[in-house]
């Protein structure tokens, strides 16, 4: 299957990126991806994929590198020559973008310029489309719902703000330069390689650990949050479509359906065969908890953010019908694959390795 096509991914350790990365070079393209300097190893995520370089006909390479530093990321498109670059790579948590707002504005919003520099910088505006992983969290406090290309952005953190920059830069390089930049907007989505402080994933490996008694209680933030949550590998599918259309453009991705954090909590502790009861539901005061005979989980006021996105609920139309979109997965069925993973992945490690 051979194809000129060579992508460039940044952020290729991350959920997103792995599940990308695979997907292309399935589809016969050369993949090269960023990887960021760490005093441990983070590629887990993509151990299936990689080969040692040393191996011959890798279709897959790996570079150091950071969406921080222009000079190190003008040398990698150089070398690379890339016909597809996503920009992936972010600090990509909600609530850690409260602690770190500087350093988030610095990666998603800088380092989107950055990129889309290093690309005019060395003539490539013709040859290399650009995909910038945009975010429902733009959306923010709720202006209409369901959410699509012309709602208005209103994000509520320095995560949305800093994308809010990367949307409008993709959009302006797009315009001025006649680059082939497009955005995705999309809703959470989630699977078994999510990261484990998102709430899905501490739900799921929570639930997995507390059947097999290797943790006691699960603390979380605002369980009336609502979320349109779907399937990662599909999601991936979705950016790579946006590129392949001849003209560049912005489109939602979501499932049309939204989900509470509470709901996604019953459902993973009902798929490892606890039965919640709920208790004090909708308040938010400390210690309120929930109970199958001893108290599983408690709200902790930590979690909750100085501001909230409270309901995301996105309108697929246009990437249905100009791209042939659509998701498959639902968040009930999404839950279920995540906790099972999770269980397995537990089952299998021995107790103390923290998994
Ligand atoms: P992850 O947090 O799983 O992955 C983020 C990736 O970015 C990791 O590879 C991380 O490296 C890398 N990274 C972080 N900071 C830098 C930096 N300064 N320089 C280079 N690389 C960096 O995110 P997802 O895969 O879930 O999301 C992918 C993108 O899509 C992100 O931009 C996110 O904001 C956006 N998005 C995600 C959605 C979702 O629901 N998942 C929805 C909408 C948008 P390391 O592994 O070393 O930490
Ligand atoms: P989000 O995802 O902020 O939507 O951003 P996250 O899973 O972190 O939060 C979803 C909702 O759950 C509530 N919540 C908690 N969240 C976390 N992380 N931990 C908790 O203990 C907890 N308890 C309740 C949150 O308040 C929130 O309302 C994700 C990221 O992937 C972004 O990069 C991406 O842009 C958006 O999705 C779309």
């Amino acid at each position: 299957m051979a194809t000129n096509k060579i992508a460039l991914i940044t952020g290729v350790t991350g959920q997103d990126g792995a599940y990308l990365a695979e997907f292309l070079l399935n589809k016969g393209y050369e993949v090269h991806g960023l990887k960021r300097r760490s005093s441990s190893f983070n590629t887990g995520r993509i151990e299936g994929i990689y080969r040692e370089p040393h191996e011959q006909n890798s279709r897959f390479h790996l570079h150091y590198g950071d969406l921080t530093d222009s000079t190190n990321l003008i040398r990698i498109v150089q070398q690379v020559q890339p016909t597809e670059i996503y920009n992936l790579a972010a600090q990509s948590h909600v609530a850690v973008s409260f602690e770190t707002p500087e350093y988030t504005a610095n990666a998603d919003a800088i380092g989107t310029l950055r990129l889309l520099e290093a690309i005019r910088i060395l003539g490539l505006e013709t040859r290399t489309r650009f995909y910038q992983a945009s975010t429902s969290e733009l959306y923010g406090l709720v202006q209409e719902v369901p959410q699509s290309e012309t709602t208005p952005f209103y994000p509520r953190s320095p995560y949305g703000v800093a994308k809010l920059y990367a949307y409008w830069i993709a959009v302006n390089y797009r315009e001025a330069y006649s680059m082939h930049a497009s955005n995705g907007i999309l809703f959470n989505h989630e699977s078994p390689l999510r990261g484990e402080t998102f709430v899905t994933r501490k739900i799921t490996r929570a639930a997995a650990a507390i059947k097999l008694g290797r943790q006691r209680k699960l603390w979380l933030g605002n369980l009336d949050a609502k979320r349109d949550w779907g399937h990662a590998r599909e999601y991936v599918r979705g950016m790579w479509m946006m590129l392949q259309q001849d003209k560049p453009d912005d489109y939602v991705l979501a499932t049309g359906h939204t989900t509470s954090v509470r709901d996604f909590v019953q459902w993973s502790f009902e798929d490892v065969g606890i039965e919640l009861e709920w208790r004090g539901k909708g308040e938010q005061e400390k210690g309120i908890c929930v109970r199958t005979g001893e108290c599983l989980i408690e709200i902790d006021p930590r979690y909750f953010r100085p501001t909230e996105v409270d309901l995301l609920i996105g309108d697929p139309t246009k990437a249905r019908q100009q791209l042939g979109w659509e998701h498959q997965t639902s968040a009930r069925e999404l839950a279920r694959e995540m906790v099972l993973a999770d269980l397995e992945v537990m089952r299998s490690a021995p107790i103390g390795t923290g998994a």
